[in-house]
């Protein structure tokens, strides 16, 4: 029997008593102990009927027990699927339908809220609580054997992770035993993890990011992590002397550099500093660098291909840069129109292809094909260049898509909600600078003629179904949409004229 990611990644590590996590206010987890749990778990879902391939489904709180749902999965040969603890059970409603999830984990908290939805889909709705508490963790207590490690190849998949789309329909990226497996191996290689490594932990893990590039890159040689709920800047000083590594969205580097205790002092212990998600200005690495001594090392990546180049571990780091393509992956920048490769230094879309890049949209063979090619490509969206030593430079995307403190939000799942809205003729969503966020979203609103629109009961209506990270800081009722000759809206345009205003109103 074997299973390409549990074999390599958590099974070497399932007699060792070495710290794995350390949660502030509580013991230490080691591997061993950790195991032990998710191999309960596991043995909880085969109790529930769940056979390899079934989709696991969670909207739970960062704790161990939901890192240990995943390694569950994994050693149960089942798809985990985390979502945003954000969504609202209009958004949930949607992944459980589409992903066909047998069971759906939440906390006793949300069960009032999620337990229609769950009872109109195929999953069955089990509780689990941040304290290790709740239903599923009832059940997997009293199992009196856990089955064995399920067998799984390179290609079986391990985790679904949604990602919307310019569409607004969200899909599912689903990812391979290998897509994680190798991309993990390669970043504990190239950012020299050893055992000895302490990461620092903040970041959310129902994405690529707290998730694979944290806790995989980690697990792989065994490195410890300190576990924070949340990212709180002073928290992440007062464990900061005990680390090692840090990994965080350019938002948490600005408000470490906010902090006035934030000082050389308490990174004395640091060896590296790892950013990504979302551009990082240079000043902030130029501050940084400044107060800490520390180069950050800026890498780049997405849900459908993790990562896909990374600044060197030694050898310069180029500011402004995401460094040269990783080792295994090859990487092109082409012609948006024609998809030729273009000449060094010109800009156009980012093009990427290895082992790293996922196996295609979840019963959207349409979408699969539009952005995945026959080649194995995966046309990323992204605009950049790349410089004679491949350093790679994003400049933009040819995706309509706003990063707001390193979460996602595809304009056209917002614009679709208001635009459902009485007295509104038509919007436009889009994302305008913010000095903590990066950027927020902003909509422009055209209402139907003679119409003043009640923007405040607008917000209210399409708040109630979407994340609050999606919901536009600001709503505006404008005249018209400035369109172009093809009569595709400029957004352009409305970024250049309503940028300065959303600095005042954020
Ligand atoms: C929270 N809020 C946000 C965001 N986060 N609004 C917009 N954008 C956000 N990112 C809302 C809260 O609900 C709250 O609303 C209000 O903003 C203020 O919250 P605050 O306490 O300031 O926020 P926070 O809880 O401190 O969170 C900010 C954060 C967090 C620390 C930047 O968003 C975060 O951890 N982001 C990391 C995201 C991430 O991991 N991305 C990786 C994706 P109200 O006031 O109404 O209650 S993976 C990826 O992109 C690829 C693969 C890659 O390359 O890594
Ligand atoms: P996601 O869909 O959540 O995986 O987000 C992936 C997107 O984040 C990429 O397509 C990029 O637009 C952006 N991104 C990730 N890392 C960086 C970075 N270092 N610099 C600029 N953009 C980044």
């Amino acid at each position: 029997m074997a299973n390409h990611l549990y074999d390599t990644l958590f099974a070497p590590h399932d007699s060792s008593d070495a710290p794995f996590f350390y949660c502030p206010g509580q013991s230490t987890l080691t591997y061993r102990g950790f195991l032990a749990r998710a191999a309960q778990f596991a043995a909880a879902f085969v109790d529930m009927g769940l056979l390899p391939g079934d989709r696991v489904a969670a909207q739970i709180d960062k704790s161990t027990d939901a890192v240990a749902v995943y390694v569950a999965c994994v050693r149960a040969g089942l798809i985990f699927l985390p979502l945003n603890v954000g969504y609202t059970p209009t958004e949930v409603s949607y992944f459980l339908n589409d992903s066909g999830a047998k069971v759906f984990l939440c906390p006793d908290t949300a069960q009032a809220a999620l337990s229609a939805v769950a009872a109109a889909t195929d999953a069955q709705l089990v509780t689990l609580n941040r304290d290790g508490t709740g239903e599923f963790a009832d059940r997997a207590r009293t199992m009196e054997s856990v089955p064995p490690v399920a067998n799984r190849g390179p290609d079986d998949l391990a985790a679904f992770l949604y990602t919307s789309g310019t569409t607004g329909r969200s899909k599912g990226a689903m990812l391979s035993h290998k897509n994680l497996l190798s991309n993990a191996v390669l970043l504990a290689k190239e950012w020299h993890f050893e055992p000895r490594d302490v990461l620092l932990h903040a970041l959310p893990i129902f994405h690529t990011h707290g998730l694979f590039v944290a806790i995989n890159t980690a697990a792989t040689v065994g490195s410890a992590l300190i576990f924070h709920e949340k990212f709180d800047s002073d928290a992440l000083i007062g464990d900061m002397p005990q680390a090692t590594v840090m990994m965080g969205v350019p938002t948490f580097y600005s408000r470490l550099l906010d902090n006035p205790d934030f000082t050389s002092d308490v990174s004395r212990n640091m060896r590296l500093f790892i950013s990504g998600s979302a551009p990082m200005l240079p000043e902030t690495h130029r501050q940084f660098a400044k107060r800490t001594g520390h180069r950050i090392l800026e890498r780049y990546g997405m849900t459908e291909t993790n990562m896909s180049t990374s600044n060197p571990y030694n050898g310069e780091r180029k500011i402004g840069t995401v460094g040269p393509a990783l080792p295994g992956v090859e990487l092109k920048i082409t012609d948006p129109k024609t998809g030729a490769a273009l000449p060094l230094g010109d800009i156009g879309v980012i093009e990427v292809r290895g082992d790293n890049v996922f196996q295609g949209y979840w019963q959207m063979p349409e979408k699969t094909a539009a952005e995945l090619r026959a080649d194995g490509f995966f046309i990323t969206g992204d605009l950049g260049h790349m410089d004679a030593d491949g350093y790679v430079t994003i400049v933009g995307r040819d995706k309509d898509l706003i990063i707001s403190g390193g979460y996602n939000v595809y304009p056209k799942e917002v614009e679709s909600l208001i635009d459902a809205q009485p007295d509104v003729l038509e919007s436009a969503v889009i994302g305008v600078p913010d000095s903590d966020l990066g950027e927020v979203p902003l909509a422009l609103i055209v209402a139907r003629e003679g119409i003043t629109l009640d923007l405040a009961g607008l917000a209210e209506a399409i708040g109630s179904g979407l994340a609050r990270f999606k919901q536009p800081r600001q709503f505006l009722q404008i005249p018209a949409l400035p369109r172009n000759a093809m009569g595709k809206v400029q957004k352009n345009v409305l970024r250049d004229n309503y940028a300065r205003l959303a600095e005042t109103v954020s």
